[in-house]
């Protein structure tokens, strides 16, 4: 991780990692919310780690930018949380990030009960990832809820000196304020002692630049992409359906020109060329 501050794209399936990839982001979000949501899942553990390791790969035989990858609170104690850690650095992710929170999560925005875990176990967790994948340049992620839980600053630093004890690489400390300031509070108690990690969903109107003085290391942009698709799938339904027909819509939306630009089809017709007739005893 470099000292400037950089940027995590939210994907959840290959086709929104390529776009993100294309527009010049150097780095992924495999979102759990994003990724459940695509498959009509609800952000609480209802997708299998299995399902989840699926759709990683697909994003990461894609593009070539790394993928951090949320894998919720590692599906279970520290055995199922090193399984699924070894499987996502098998099938491609950059890292991983897990939350100290129980099997099953519920997404952070949802509702107020958000059991913490107990903070050796999740060291545990962490310990047996980090001994399971630590040769490898992947990167494990601690992510800090106490503040989501309400616990106050000092739980949450109280934490995250656990975590880093624990092997982490780098910290997320999430909040669901509208304002930054408990996010700055622990940036600056905190004190850059792993680069620290954010996710400001819910104080989305806070410039960046606040970010590079703070010192952060990496802002998350964690279901955009999810929530852009959701308003243009939503508005192109509701217009076809009205105007009865498409000649409305048709510059509104993507042209199949681009879909077959995005998906590389030009390497295909290339590769034809060179597979296809050989003319060394083909018909
Ligand atoms: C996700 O994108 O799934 C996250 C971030 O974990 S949040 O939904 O803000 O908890
Ligand atoms: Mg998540």
């Amino acid at each position: 991780m470099s000292d400037e501050l950089s940027f995590l794209m939210e994907a959840h399936d290959a086709l929104s990692a390529t776009i993100a990839e294309r527009c010049g982001f150097r780095g992924l979000w495999a979102s759990g919310l994003s990724i459940a949501s695509s498959l009509g899942y609800r952000d609480a553990n209802e997708a299998s780690w299995s399902e989840m390791v699926d759709a990683v790969e697909r994003m990461a035989e894609t593009v070539q930018v790394p993928i951090l990858v949320d894998g919720d609170s590692g599906f279970g104690n520290f055995n199922n949380a090193r399984l699924v850690a070894a499987k996502m650095c098998q099938r491609g992710a950059a890292g991983i990030c897990l939350e100290d929170k129980w099997f099953p999560k519920m997404n952070s925005f949802v509702g107020d009960h958000h059991p913490l875990a107990e903070i050796g176990e999740f060291c545990g967790r962490l310990r047996a990832v980090k001994d399971t994948v630590g040769d490898s340049d992947f990167v494990l992620v601690a992510r800090v809820e106490a503040l989501i839980a309400g616990h106050g600053q000092e739980e949450a630093l109280k934490r995250a000196h656990a975590y880093a004890e624990s092997g982490a690489d780098a910290i997320l400390i999430h909040s669901r304020l509208s304002t930054a300031d408990e996010i700055l509070a622990f940036a600056q108690l905190w004190q850059n002692r792993l680069p620290l990690i954010i996710v400001p969903t819910k104080y989305y109107r806070t410039p960046v630049s606040v970010y590079r003085t703070a010192g952060i290391s990496t802002v998350i942009w964690a279901n955009h992409a999810m929530r852009a698709a959701v308003a243009a799938m939503r508005q192109v339904c509701g217009r076809i359906l009205s105007e009865e027909g498409i000649a409305g819509i048709e510059g509104d939306i993507a042209s199949l020109d681009e879909v077959f630009g995005l998906l590389r089809y030009d390497e295909l017709a290339a590769a034809e060329k060179r597979y296809l007739s050989s003319g060394l005893g083909g018909a």
